[in-house]
């Protein structure tokens, strides 16, 4: 089932969530239901606070190419284990913030350990876009917009049109 995704300003999104205790069929269900939004907004990444879920929960597939096999990924617990000295600079766009756009440098390769749809504990190292997108997802869940890494003008010019944009959504 496809979620409505949050916009920014709105406190949930402004949150840090929850860890998860105990992986149950409902939170296996979010996932799914996150993974379906993610692809039909379409989106590389979601994370649960931007479907108004304050638990520690991501979904990812980075795989842009035309016919080319998807990679639907869900980490419970995601965190951050080991980052380079090396940086990327990306021209991020957000799924809350549509339509904004801005240059983010972040670490170009990072080691994420997080728990599996299974309960497994898991630990991989990214690179590339995928780098770049599972830390944009983490910040989700510590209350962190790409924005929030912006120049604090460009940052208000940005929060201003996204108010005008739920204005204009709410008359209709
Ligand atoms: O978290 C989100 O809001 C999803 C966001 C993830 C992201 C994008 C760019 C850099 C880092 C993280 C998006 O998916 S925005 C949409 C997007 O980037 C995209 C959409 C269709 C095809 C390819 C990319
Ligand atoms: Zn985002």
């Amino acid at each position: 089932m496809k979620r409505p995704i949050l916009i920014h300003p709105d406190p949930r999104l402004k949150k840090v969530c929850a860890p998860v205790d105990d992986l149950s069929d409902a939170l296996r269900r979010l996932a799914d239901d996150m993974l379906e939004t993610m692809y039909d907004a379409p989106g590389i990444g979601l994370a649960a606070p931007q479907v108004g879920v304050l638990s520690r929960l991501i979904v990812l597939d980075c795989i842009k190419e035309e016919g080319a096999a998807p990679r639907p990924m869900a980490m419970f617990n995601p965190e951050v284990v080991a980052s380079s000295d090396e940086t990327n600079v990306y021209d991020e766009g957000c799924l809350s913030i549509p339509e904004q756009y801005g240059e983010v440098t972040r670490p170009a390769e990072v080691e994420i350990a997080w728990i599996d749809r299974d309960g497994n504990a898991q630990k991989q190292v990214f690179d590339g876009l995928w780098a770049t997108c599972v830390q944009h997802e983490i910040d989700h869940l510590n209350g962190k917009l790409f924005i929030d890494h912006l120049k604090p003008l460009k940052r208000q010019m940005i929060t201003r049109k996204m108010q005008k944009l739920k204005r204009e959504l709410a008359r209709g």
